[in-house]
């Protein structure tokens, strides 16, 4: 019997006339290299054209939620947030700051196809103002997971940017000695649980991490961060409701974006906004401009506090957006801001919510309160632009991983378990 090939574009296209759904759809999808325009049309209409909630979604719609241009100077979040030392609201700046300035560094070596660099980069610009309003509500002994899109995590928590830009270069001095990439990364020192390829993975590994708290009674939070398009996994309302009825101390935070891959969001979830998915679980949901970082705090603490007093989980949703593409830099320049030009979305958003860039409203309302000088922040910018570009220094002067080591990374107990599982299993060691 003949095989006939068929290409990805061709078999996405009979896909489509069998109607095939928008979530098969985009775990199909590769939105990392050189799409054309066409081929995102067509993932559009299919998944619009697919059953979901709001059918009806087109490109620029993102700028019915654009948030307001200033974080309020005033209110309950600005005045709780305003609380912080002026060490702590610093060093919020400066992590915002060095996640920007750490992902901008590395699309542009993508971008211009520097340093052998390749594979997959989801960037988090854009986004910063949830992680850094999340963390400085935690404790280092907190636990977070993390998702595809998490350097802006770990740099939130403290990780190290020598060690992630080396496993960016696949260098020994990384953080999985260059084996794992920017999926994988996980430092257990700081509570980050790991990156992680599995879209929906989050959930359980921060209700594991939570339940052994409870356990244990140390009063520690479990953070499941997640996109938009993981509130369609079928683990997510399980993992909520389950949290729930037990009182775990998580907080689910979903990073609203609007976009699932190429696919708009609200064409795979029912309800306008995420957080109306489980309004029916008696815990506390709050609905920020995932843009202001007072918000995000502000929701945290209060979720913080309810989980440690014993009360369960929160869930808190953050509209943001994303200013590359999904993974990898279509419609990214050099030494540019945004990716402009994708099918899936209108220039004009991006240019929008580009406006609402969380970090120069962040130092904005830091000025307009008189909370930190500009010269401080000005030092401060330059000392995360130095810890950057000494990641970089560090990740080409660090050595390439010996092949030969692999086998060692793959078994938990190290070489020595390694070992002993090829010797028995009879394949040998290397
Ligand atoms: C279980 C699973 N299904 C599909 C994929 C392919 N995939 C990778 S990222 C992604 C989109 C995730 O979108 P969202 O959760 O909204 O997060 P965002 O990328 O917007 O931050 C998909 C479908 C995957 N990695 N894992």
């Amino acid at each position: 019997m003949s095989t006939q090939r068929i290409d990805r574009r061709t078999l996405i296209g009979i896909m489509g006339s069998a109607g095939a759904s928008s979530v098969v759809f985009s775990s199909c999808g590769n939105a990392n290299a050189g799409l054309t325009g066409a081929r995102w049309e067509k993932s559009i209409s299919l998944a619009t054209s697919g059953p979901g909630g709001n059918r009806d979604w087109q490109p620029g719609d993102a700028l019915k939620f654009l948030p307001p241009e200033k974080i309020p100077t005033s209110g309950k979040a600005s005045d709780i947030l305003a609380a912080l030392t002026k060490e702590k609201l610093s060093l919020i700046y400066e992590r915002m700051n060095a996640s920007r300035k750490w992902e901008n560094a590395m699309k542009d070596l993508f971008v211009a196809g520097k340093d052998g660099l390749y594979g997959s980069f989801h960037t988090y610009i854009g986004e910063e103002a949830i992680a850094c309003g999340v963390m400085a509500a935690l404790n280092d002994d907190d636990y977070i997971a993390s998702t595809h899109r998490g350097h802006g995590h770990l740099i939130a928590k403290g990780g190290d940017l020598n060690k992630m830009a080396a496993e960016i270069f696949f260098k020994e001095t990384g953080y999985n000695k260059g084996y794992g990439g920017s999926m994988h990364i996980t430092d257990m020192a700081k509570g980050i649980m790991g990156m992680n390829g599995i879209v929906g993975a989050s959930f359980y590994l921060a209700a594991g991490a939570a339940i052994r708290a409870q356990v244990r009674g140390t009063k520690q939070v479990g953070v499941a961060f997640f996109g938009d398009g993981a509130a369609a996994s079928p683990y997510y309302f399980s993992a909520i409701r389950s949290c729930t009825n037990h009182k775990i101390p998580v907080i689910f935070v979903n990073e609203n974006n609007f976009q699932y891959m190429g696919v708009p969001m609200a064409s795979v979830v029912p309800t306008k906004y995420i957080s109306e998915y489980t309004r029916g679980l008696d815990i506390p949901h709050h609905l920020v401009d995932g843009n202001d970082v007072a918000a995000v705090y502000a929701a945290t603490k209060e979720a913080v506090e309810w989980a440690r007093a014993g009360k369960g989980p929160s869930m808190i949703e953050g509209i943001t957006y994303r200013w590359y593409d999904h993974s990898g830099f279509a419609g990214g320049r050099v030494g540019a801001d945004g990716a402009m030009g994708l099918p899936y979305r209108s220039d004009e958003e991006v240019r929008q919510w580009m406006s609402r860039d969380p970090i120069s409203r962040y130092k904005a309302w830091l000025l307009e309160k008189g909370l930190v000088t500009a010269a401080e922040l000005g030092r401060i910018e330059a000392a995360s632009q130095s810890a950057v570009d000494a990641s970089i220094n560090f990740a080409r002067q660090s050595k390439d991983p010996d092949p030969a080591q692999g086998v060692h990374n793959t078994h938990a107990g190290g070489p020595v378990a390694a070992t002993q599982f090829y010797n028995r299993s009879g394949i040998g060691a290397s």
